[in-house]
């Protein structure tokens, strides 16, 4: 194998959409079983890729406990390779791994305490030993960042390479009493879940099953329930908060004019490369996949050489494969089970009775992903929270388009399409989504949104026709408001 590393197996994006230290270390750590299992497959001798294999973390706040999570990680990698590949060379059984400080411990309130959030975290994954390292910027759940918030991620990284001292000891938590029972229980806890998985025949049969997503989904209610009744602190959000927040400067994207940039960029290029040449490099991927002789990824580089786009080069695989769908099954009682009751929650689910009695059913919601916006946490976070306070909820599929929301809208007779947009579509999609609604005759479902809108785009979107737009941190307001 090239020296490259061939693959980055990552628990990053299972930390963001909800995962706990040990069903990240867990699932992590199976999916590279599974690509042990597929590399040995495709007849390669385990010694031939396992040292080139990386890891990819996420480090979030709780500061122990991600420094033990990486060591566990590297102990734990080094025990499951021993046990099931008998590994010849010790560098098969390294726990390499990148780490990214958490996006979603940042907050949209009070941004500025984000700048300390990333250093906490930075610290901790270098104190954990990461071989490299990504720090995000302030202003995060605001937009992307600019180039002065940029600055100050790199140059916390800089502060700690340069000036701490820190990255000159190898493992400096090593032997306290601690630290090191920490790391045991989550290697413990995560060999558990592993077998768990290994028991449903592996990553690819427990992600097809849905097993993972869900375990991470519910984590992931469970939190934002702590949250939002205060048993966990997050400074400015539901602690500490500010009476007025002040406005940080955020990154502005033309986004019609970048689409249509892209859009002209590429008509472009597709004018301009042979065609013959990208049809050959596409059809002979295609049967690479069904014949499964050749390598897929040498036809890639070939196809990308002669100007294939990417789309063109999944779509030839999709042929073939088929497109993964996720199980849309939704997480019941997390939310409401570890909020507890308050005033505000008997308030709501007391109006919903209300409403029941009123129209004969309960209010019905539909939580829609419109565009190129895979973040789904927001949606599903929700979409458990109005199901536990007693909506009838309904869960769109990612990546509709508006036509088809409103379609799927209309079809389930909702009262509300609760838009979830992050990936900054949302001036050109929602205005699209309330044109078909009117269009199809239904102007009268209320449409909300949520997710990372930068606030001084809420006024277009009421505007557009919004009824009520609900920002990143605590979901309970968001309950409470739309059902009054
Ligand atoms: C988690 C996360 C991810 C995870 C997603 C995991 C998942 N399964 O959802 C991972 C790591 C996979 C990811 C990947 C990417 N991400 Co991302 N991600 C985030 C992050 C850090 C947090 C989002 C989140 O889940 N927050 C927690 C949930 C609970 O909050 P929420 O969605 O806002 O929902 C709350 C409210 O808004 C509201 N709400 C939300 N929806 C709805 C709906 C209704 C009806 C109601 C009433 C309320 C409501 O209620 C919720 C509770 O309060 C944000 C930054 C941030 N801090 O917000 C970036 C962010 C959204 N990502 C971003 C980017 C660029 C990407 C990538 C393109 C990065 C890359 N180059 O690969 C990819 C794209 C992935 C894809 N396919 O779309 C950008 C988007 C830029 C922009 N808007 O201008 C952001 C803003 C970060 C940034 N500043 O760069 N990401």
């Amino acid at each position: 194998m090239p020296k490259f590393n061939s693959i980055s197996i990552s628990g990053y994006h299972i930390q963001e959409a909800g995962a706990d230290a040990v069903l990240e270390l867990a699932f992590t750590l199976a999916d590279g079983i599974q690509y042990c299992r597929t590399g040995l497959e495709a007849g390669l001798k385990i010694d031939e890729f396992a040292p080139r294999l990386s890891f990819f973390w996420g480090i979030g706040m709780n500061f122990f406990l991600e420094i033990a999570k990486l060591r566990a990680g590297r102990r734990l990698w080094a025990a499951l390779l021993t046990e099931k590949f008998s590994p010849k060379n010790p560098k098969s059984l390294m726990l390499r791994c990148h780490s990214q400080t958490s996006g979603w411990s940042l907050t949209e309130q009070d941004p500025y305490n984000n700048i300390i959030r990333t250093s906490i975290e930075a610290m901790a994954a270098v104190f954990g030993g990461t071989q490299s390292l990504h720090t995000n910027s302030f202003d995060e759940a605001l937009g992307l960042p600019t180039q002065f918030s940029a600055r100050i991620a790199r140059n916390t990284q800089i502060i700690l390479q340069e000036e701490s001292g820190i990255p000159k000891v190898a493992d400096p938590w090593a032997g306290s009493y601690m630290m090191e029972s920490l790391t045991m229980e989550l290697y413990e806890k995560a060999y558990q879940v592993i077998e768990e998985v290994e028991a449903l025949g592996g990553m690819t049969k427990a992600v097809a099953e849905g097993m993972p997503k869900l375990r991470i989904e519910e984590c992931a209610a469970r939190r934002q329930a702590r949250i939002d009744n205060g048993k966990e602190t997050i400074v400015g959000v539901n602690k500490y908060k500010l009476a007025t927040e002040t406005r940080v400067d955020v990154l502005e994207i033309d986004n019609s004019a970048v689409r249509a940039g892209q859009i002209a960029r590429i008509e472009k290029m597709k004018k301009d490369r042979n065609s013959h040449q990208a049809d050959a490099c596409l059809e002979a991927l295609t049967k690479c996949a069904e014949t499964k002789e050749g390598n897929l990824l040498e036809l890639s580089i070939a196809a990308a050489r002669a100007r294939c786009t990417l789309g063109e080069i999944s779509d030839a695989l999709e042929k073939v494969f088929g497109r993964h769908v996720a199980t849309d099954r939704m997480v019941s009682g997390a939310y409401k089970s570890e909020y507890g009751s308050n005033a505000e929650i008997d308030e709501v689910m007391a109006k919903i009775d209300e409403f029941m009695k009123q129209e004969g059913r309960r209010p019905r919601i539909l939580i829609a992903k419109v565009g190129q916006d895979g973040h789904d946490r927001g949606g599903k976070i929700i979409a458990t929270g109005f199901a536990d306070m007693g909506f009838d909820v309904d869960i769109g599929p990612l990546f509709a388009t508006p036509k088809e929301a409103a379609q799927q809208a209309i079809d389930a007779d909702v009262h509300v399409v609760g838009i979830s947009t992050l990936a900054a579509g949302h001036k050109t999609l929602v205005p699209e989504l309330i044109k078909e609604l009117k269009e199809m005759g239904r102007p009268d479902i209320l449409v909300v949104c949520g997710g990372v809108i930068p606030p001084q785009d809420y006024q277009f979107l009421f505007d557009a026709g919004v009824a009520d737009v609900f920002g990143p941190g605590k979901c309970g307001t968001s309950f409470h408001i739309l059902c009054l």
